[in-house]
């Protein structure tokens, strides 16, 4: 089995590890010859790092430019990077290509099946944690599991090879419930705490954003039961307190994106949510307001990297 990743950060490298164990040969799809070149000079490997052991990956890898047709294809770009990316290495699709996305947000997946059809699309979320501490280096911050499930069919397999993983994987038949979970858990948390600059934990200690961050959930929870989906069995504000705690001294990704001056996922988290919510003609005020704060801090970004370019 051959498996393509386009993605090279952590979650790339993370299942780059796991399938290079199981078994299979990858290679990662890089953007163009700079990538390249970083990842030669990285001497063609990948480095995974947790705690004071270290271990070593060879892989191959090749420009998105490339002919080599792909048949097996794992997505673990930022989720605003989709589509792009998939265009990019569109003539090197098998026409009955299996792809496979793992990353965070909603409303990318149903675009790619829409426009990739007929090929097989499966859509995940993880929650291993890991960083990336320099190109094609990670450091693992703890083990989770990775939930995928195939869009628009019921047949319930995992994607080829997937099943020799030697990791948790599992197979889940109503992943569109799986994706809102993980949706609603980003909405509450990432927006929040990049806005505040404070860890997950500050959610839970700090009386004015614990409020703050019910209000934020409640409004979730609105739009969520209005699209017809069940999201947990106790409230939503239980479960992402539960969530913060266990994931207490870590900056969310939307933090470290934003602090970085990178492109944040708000346009397919809160984003999403809001879409969703003006389509029923509801309003989130809450939400609205991370999503408008946020935008308005990538934006300073992007105009302070223009201008000194
Ligand atoms: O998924 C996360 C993220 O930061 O993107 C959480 C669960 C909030 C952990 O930090």
């Amino acid at each position: 089995m051959h498996w393509y990743i386009l993605g090279a950060g952590a979650i790339g490298c993370l299942c780059a590890e796991l399938l290079c164990n199981s078994g299979a040969k990858v290679t990662f799809i890089l953007r163009n010859q700079s990538q390249l070149q970083t990842f030669n000079q990285a001497g063609r490997q990948i480095r995974l790092r947790d705690g004071d052991t270290c271990c070593s990956i060879s892989v191959d890898a090749s420009a998105a430019a490339d002919n080599a047709e792909i048949r097996h294809l794992l997505v673990t770009t930022k989720a605003y990077d989709t589509l792009p990316a998939l265009s990019s290495i569109q003539h090197r699709l098998a026409p009955d290509a299996q792809i496979v996305l793992l990353q965070n947000g909603c409303g990318q997946q149903q675009e790619v099946a829409r426009l990739y059809f007929p090929r097989q699309i499966w859509a995940g979320i993880t929650t291993h944690g890991a960083w990336r501490e320099a190109p094609f280096q990670v450091v693992r911050a703890g083990i989770g599991q990775i939930t995928l499930g195939p869009l628009g069919t019921s047949q319930l397999t995992l994607p080829d090879g997937w099943e020799k993983i030697d990791a948790a994987i599992i197979a889940e038949p109503d992943i569109k419930s799986a994706l809102w979970r993980k949706l609603a858990i980003n909405c509450a948390i990432n927006p929040l705490t990049a806005i505040q600059g404070c860890r997950n934990g500050d959610l839970l200690t700090d009386p004015k954003l614990s409020l703050l961050m019910r209000g934020i959930c409640d409004e979730i929870e609105q739009i969520a039961h209005a699209r017809g989906q069940q999201l947990f069995t106790t409230p939503l504000f239980d479960a992402v307190c539960e969530i913060a705690l266990l994931t207490a001294d870590n900056f969310s990704s939307m933090l470290q994106d934003l602090r970085q001056e990178r492109q944040t996922e708000i346009e397919q988290i809160t984003g999403f949510l809001c879409r969703e919510a003006a389509e029923l003609g509801m309003t989130l005020p809450h939400n609205q307001r991370l999503l408008d704060q946020i935008r308005s801090q990538q934006n300073r970004h992007y105009t302070k990297g223009e201008g000194s370019e």
